[in-house]
C-alpha cells in the first residue's frame, strides 16, 4: 500500500511553507509521546492565515494526519481541513474540504474539481459535519491504490485554488464583515470538538483536562476577536 499518509504530509508541509510571508508559529506541545503513541504538531502563520497547523499522530499501526488553515477573519477566506485515519492497510477516513466562512462566494473552481472527483467508498458525513462542511466536502474509505492516488491528486488540486486564493486575497476593512467571519470560525472550531472519534482516541492516553486542553488550544483554538 502507498504511504498515503506521509505522501499528503509532505504536499501539505510545502504548501504551507510556500505560503508568501510564512513565519514559523511556535506550537505549546511541538511533541507529545505516551505509551507508543507519537503526536508531532509544526504550525505556520502567514498574512491571510492566523494559523496553519499540520499533526501528525502515530498508535500502534494506525497514522493519523490532521490538517487546518485557520484564516484570519480579516480576510475573505474560506478554511482549509484535511483528515486522515489509516489502519496501515486501509485509510478508513479520508477527509477534504474548503468549509464556507461568512460572505465568501467564490466556488467555481472548488465546484468543478470536486465534481472531477469520485470514491467508491464514499462515507456519510456525522452531523456536526453536515453544519460546516462544504457541499465539495468529500469523506471517503480508501482500500484501492487508484483510490489514493486520486485522492491525493483531490488535496493537490483543492490546495492549488487555495493558494491562489491567499495570494490574491486583501485585507476587508469592514469590520461588521470580520466579526461574522470570527463567528464562523467559532463555530467550527465548536463543531468539530463534537467529533467524539477524535476525543476517545487521547482518551485512551489522556485525562479528560489534557484532551480538553489539547482540542481547545492545539486543535481548535479559536480565534482572538481583537486581531
Ligand atoms: C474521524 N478522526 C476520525 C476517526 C479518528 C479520528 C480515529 C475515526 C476514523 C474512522 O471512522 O474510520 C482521530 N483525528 C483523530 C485524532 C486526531 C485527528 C486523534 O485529527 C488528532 C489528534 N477531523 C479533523 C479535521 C477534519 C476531521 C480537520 O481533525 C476535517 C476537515 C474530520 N474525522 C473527521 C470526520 C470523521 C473523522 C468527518 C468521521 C467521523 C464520524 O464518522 O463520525
Amino acid at each position: 500500500m502507498p504511504d498515503l499518509v506521509k505522501d499528503i504530509a509532505l504536499m501539505l508541509s510545502y504548501a504551507m511553507q510556500d505560503m508568501p510571508d510564512v513565519e514559523p508559529l511556535e506550537s505549546s506541545l511541538p511533541e507529545v509521546e505516551k505509551d507508543g503513541l507519537v503526536i508531532k504538531n509544526t504550525m505556520y502563520k502567514a498574512p491571510g492565515l492566523r494559523k496553519m497547523h499540520l499533526e501528525l499522530a502515530e498508535i500502534k499501526e494506525m497514522q493519523i494526519l490532521h490538517c487546518v488553515f485557520f484564516p484570519d477573519p480579516n480576510y475573505n477566506i474560506p478554511i482549509f481541513g484535511c483528515d486522515i485515519v489509516s489502519n496501515g492497510k486501509t485509510v478508513t477516513a479520508a477527509i477534504v474540504d474548503v468549509s464556507p466562512v461568512y460572505g465568501f462566494d467564490s466556488w467555481n473552481e472548488i465546484r468543478e474539481i470536486s465534481n472531477n472527483f469520485n470514491f467508491s467508498g464514499k462515507r456519510p458525513l456525522p452531523l456536526w459535519g453536515d453544519d460546516i462542511f462544504s457541499p465539495y466536502c468529500k469523506f471517503t474509505r480508501l482500500t484501492e491504490e487508484i483510490d489514493m492516488a486520486n485522492f491525493f491528486c483531490l488535496v493537490q488540486n483543492y490546495l492549488v485554488v487555495y493558494l491562489k486564493l491567499i495570494k490574491g486575497a486583501k485585507k476587508d476593512t469592514f469590520w461588521v464583515n470580520t466579526m461574522k467571519r470570527l463567528d464562523d470560525q467559532i463555530w467550527y472550531c465548536d463543531s468539530q470538538k463534537k467529533n467524539d472519534k477524535t476525543r476517545n482516541i487521547l482518551l485512551k492516553y489522556f485525562d479528560e483536562e489534557w484532551v480538553n486542553n489539547y482540542m481547545d488550544n492545539i486543535l481548535f483554538d479559536e480565534p482572538a476577536s481583537g486581531l
